[in-house]
């Protein structure tokens, strides 16, 4: 059954691999499964036809046959039960790869999401000098603890999993801030999934997109 995601039709990042569907894109890559790619502008992601796939209006989405999925967390979990490589084959390793994935999402990309927020968008803002620090020392805490549970492992959790392919991803959104590199172990693990071949073949797919492409909308 052929497997269609969405993703923007211009990315703000210019190919950088930023936007959600990397991960997506990713997954299928490391699983080895084909997919296509339907490309929607930032008009047509609120308009009904793609509100009936994504009730938020934003992208990534996943269609296969009659399924479709929204959240870079779902899509990922759904081809990783479905497909060998992305997670541990006994029970318990599987249980701990798929807690990795829920302390990406909902641990550790919260404070890097609401740094960008503060850096992004209200950095014009009268108060953001103030916060900014406050943030920053937010995503410091959680990276020094990762970085601790990491220690000089490859891996989160024995061999590469959905868990890593997810925290790589969340981490990723940090590279342009700096702050990643205060953490010596946990660039080397972010450099470690970037060097995947599936990884790089992600990322070629989504940069060809949109490397030079002015945006339209
Ligand atoms: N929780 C959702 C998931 O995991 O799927 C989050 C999905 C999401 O944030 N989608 C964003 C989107 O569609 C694109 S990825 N935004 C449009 C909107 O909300 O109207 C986030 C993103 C976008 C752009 C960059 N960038 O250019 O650097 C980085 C990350």
């Amino acid at each position: 059954m052929t497997i269609t995601i969405t993703a923007f039709e211009w990315s703000p990042d210019g190919g950088k691999g930023l936007a959600c569907d990397t991960r997506v894109r990713w997954a299928l890559e490391e699983v080895g499964q084909p997919y296509e790619v339907r490309l929607v502008s930032f008009r047509a992601m609120k308009e009904p036809a793609h509100l009936a796939l994504h009730p938020f209006g934003q992208i990534p989405t996943y269609e296969e046959g009659d399924l479709a999925l929204f959240e870079t967390g779902s899509i990922v979990l759904h081809i990783a039960e479905r497909h060998a490589g992305l997670l541990p084959d006994d029970a318990n390793g599987r249980a701990r790869a798929i807690t990795w994935m829920f302390a990406a999402l909902s641990t550790v990309e919260p404070p890097i999401l609401e740094h960008a927020t503060a850096r992004l968008l209200e950095g014009d803002k009268s108060w953001s000098k103030e916060r900014l620090p406050l943030v920053q020392d937010r995503v410091r805490d959680r990276l020094k603890q990762l970085s601790s549970r990491l220690g000089d492992a490859d891996w989160l959790d024995g061999p590469f999993s959905a868990g890593d392919l997810m925290m790589v991803s969340v981490l990723l959104r940090l590279r342009s801030s700096g702050i990643l590199d205060e953490f010596p172990k946990l660039a080397a693990y972010v450099a470690r999934g970037e060097a995947r071949p599936a990884y790089k073949r992600a990322f070629d797919a989504q940069l060809v997109l949109y490397s030079g492409k002015p945006p339209t909308g």
